[in-house]
């Protein structure tokens, strides 16, 4: 039990059993014939019936399951959608729901359901904290490894039907014709899965990989460059999706250098892709050090250029407007632009919180911004009505999430981090599940449906991402991470020289008066990227909610929160209650110990324990040091620090990274 079978682990049916039904399809696309199979050799129940009713378009790429005395009828529009069906009723098999009479009709929400793999060509991973790439660009196309089978399973089992294969930050290289024999091989696997490839684009391919003079995107060679490339590319791969860009952030080359807006760049590219139906996703986290705030750059820059776009163009946002923090509130990008096409992009990988070490369950992250009304056209504009078409009609819609998987026996690292996965996967299909709906699902499949044990574990994913937040940045507390790596706390952290906006005191502002990035406007005036009544909302201290008080204000030590706590109080008591929950966490696994298999009850056992320890630390440093400011004392009935402030800061981890 290594967890390599991640939520699919279904029991192949007995023969006796396989002989009372039938399995019946009138058709032979390859996804319909996996769906077929899927069922032949997992179904147990009545018979089934599968066709394709090619009319019933507003279907998408969903499903009908319907029932009565005669069995099962499975009905899509696509091959796919059979294939997702098929998972459904394995799903429901396995929740033991009564097949009776079924009446489910299921429609994604989002068009594209895509993944962004942050894997650079020597197979090292951006944030990733489960191992090597799963891609192996040396044995490609030649060889093929059964992992990516596995990884097109499994994504189909979620609907998934999108990857972008390589990092963000791209080599040219990955544009090269060699690679993309190497691209077209691992396409013509991820096909009947439902997955269209989609690559990062290097902006400045041109000039490095055939010695243009510039890659100036006005200028006719460039463009022809590009219209070549991408014929290339679909000779190869004729569905291939499009190209993911990062341009002019973080030294990233882009349009810019020429002179040229986002759009010009963006709008390159979406003409040569256009003949073939491909499409351009243009990511809008761009800041520079300024005078300005970071968090109100990506608005500054993209909302002037609304209406500039193509229309096989979507931007990219990420969900808050830092950079996937524990808890952000929503980029207010979102609705701001009313004539562009506005894609989420999800951190599913745990950069900041906690890599593959810290159990962290994200669906209520992913669900705090998809709810999060933006009041863009008046109450109820949520962020997720905003990207899925339903405000804003958009000719295709998106949504994306950066992968925690490598090539980990068990993904993700963390067999738990699996869960988030399988729940970017099943809100990108429909992102009105609840968190915990999505947490039952995952258990049952992945452990047991057994309720003495889901009902505990269920609590415990439903609580951790907030033990994550008490323990590293409570209160709207944001960015005070180690320099580089991301993954312990450094809220003292300097380094001469370098970027103000990469510091940690740039976003804490600790001083005696108090704490926190003044964002009001007598601040830095984010706040005025919002709507109302969300701009006095958050303006005011008094009406900002306390969970993101530090974001928006610079609070002082001895101001009054809700519940009569002062600041400074609060700000200890949500740091012991993180290390608590923690605490609880390992309870209540060493207590279920009956219920799982031995590999996975002591790997996730002694990740727990790593997360525990790792949760003091974050208490001692941030307390320690922000009490060098508030000259409080720890209220005495918590727990008293275990570590000596300058001990910490001395801790240097061996994960190197730029920012
Ligand atoms: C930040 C990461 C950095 C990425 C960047 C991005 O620290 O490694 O390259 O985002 O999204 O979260 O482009």
């Amino acid at each position: 039990e290594d967890g390599s079978q991640l939520w699919l682990r279904y029991v192949p049916v007995e023969e006796h059993i396989a002989k009372q039904r039938q399995i019946s399809l009138a058709n032979n696309h390859e996804s319909a014939l996996l769906a077929k199979q899927e069922l032949n050799r997992y179904w147990r129940g009545t018979s089934i019936s599968m066709h394709l009713d090619k009319k019933a378009k507003a279907l998408k790429e969903g499903y009908q399951i319907k029932s009565d005395v005669s069995g099962i009828r499975l009905t899509a529009a696509e091959p796919i959608g059979l294939l997702y069906g098929a998972f459904h009723l394995l799903r429901l098999q396995g929740a033991k729901v009564n097949m009776q009479n079924l009446n489910i009709e299921e429609i994604p929400d989002y068009d594209i359901r895509i993944l962004n793999h942050w894997d650079n060509l020597d197979r090292t991973v951006e944030r990733g904290y489960a191992g090597y790439s799963l891609w192996r660009w040396d044995e490609l196309p030649n060889t093929l490894s059964p992992r990516y089978e596995q990884y097109a399973r499994a994504n189909a089992s979620i609907g998934i039907n999108a990857t972008v294969l390589n990092n963000v930050n791209a080599s040219p290289q990955i544009l090269t014709s060699n690679y993309i024999q190497k691209v077209k091989a691992l396409a013509d696997i991820f096909r009947k899965y439902g997955i269209k490839v989609y690559l990062s684009a290097n902006f400045s391919s041109p000039k490095v990989l055939d010695g243009l003079s510039d890659s100036d995107p006005s200028r006719k060679e460039v463009q022809d460059w590009w219209k070549t490339k991408v014929k290339e590319i679909y000779q190869h791969i004729p569905d291939f999706g499009g190209f993911l860009v990062k341009a002019n952030s973080e030294g990233q080359p882009g349009p810019q250098d020429h002179g040229r807006t986002h759009a010009d760049g963006a709008n390159m590219l979406a003409d040569a892709l256009k003949p073939y139906g491909g499409i351009v996703m243009w990511r809008a986290f761009v800041y520079n050090p300024s005078e300005q705030d970071r968090a109100k750059q990506a608005y500054q820059e993209f909302v002037p250029l609304d209406g500039q776009f193509r229309d096989n163009v979507i931007i990219q946002i990420k969900n808050g407007p830092i950079d996937f923090q524990p808890r952000e509130p929503f980029t207010p990008l979102f609705g701001a632009m009313k004539h562009t096409a506005q894609m989420i992009e999800f951190q599913i990988t745990q950069e900041y919180l906690g890599f593959s070490n810290h159990l962290a369950y994200l669906a209520p992250l992913f669900k705090e911004t998809l709810d999060s009304d933006t009041y863009a056209r008046g109450k109820g504009s949520t962020v997720a009505c905003i990207t899925d078409g339903s405000i804003f009609s958009a000719k295709r819609t998106a949504i994306s999430a950066v992968a925690n998987i490598g090539e980990d026996t068990n993904w993700t690292g963390h067999h738990f981090a699996q869960a988030n996965w399988y729940a970017f996967g099943r809100l990108a299909w429909n992102h009105q599940l609840s968190s915990e709906e999505i947490a039952d699902e995952w258990i049952s499949q992945t452990f047991t449906d057994n309720r003495d044990f889901a009902k505990p574990i269920r609590q415990m994913m439903m609580d951790s991402r907030e033990a994550v937040v008490d323990y590293m940045m409570p209160l709207g507390l944001h960015h005070i991470f180690a320099f580089g790596h991301h993954y312990g706390p450094e809220p003292w952290g300097d380094v001469e020289g370098g970027r103000p906006d990469w510091m940690p005191w740039y976003y804490h502002n600790a001083d005696t008066v108090g704490v926190g990035f003044d964002r009001t406007t007598t601040g830095s005036n984010a706040v005025s990227q919002y709507n109302e009544p969300l701009r006095s909302t958050f303006n005011s201290i008094e009406t900002c909610p306390e969970n993101l008080l530090l974001w928006f204000h610079h609070v002082p030590w001895t101001h009054r929160m809700k519940n009569g706590h002062s600041l400074w109080e609060e700000l200890c008591f949500h740091y012991d209650r993180g290390v608590q929950e923690v605490r609880q966490f390992q309870k209540t696994w060493d207590k279920l110990e009956q219920y799982v298999d031995e590999q996975r009850f002591s790997e996730i056992q002694s990740k727990l324990k790593v997360q525990a320890k790792d949760a003091v630390w974050w208490k001692d440093a941030c307390l320690l040091y922000f009490q060098t400011f508030s000259k409080t004392p720890i209220p005495y009935e918590l727990e008293r620090p275990i570590h000596e402030l300058e001990e910490l800061k001395k801790i240097k981890l061996d994960m190197k990274h730029h920012n």
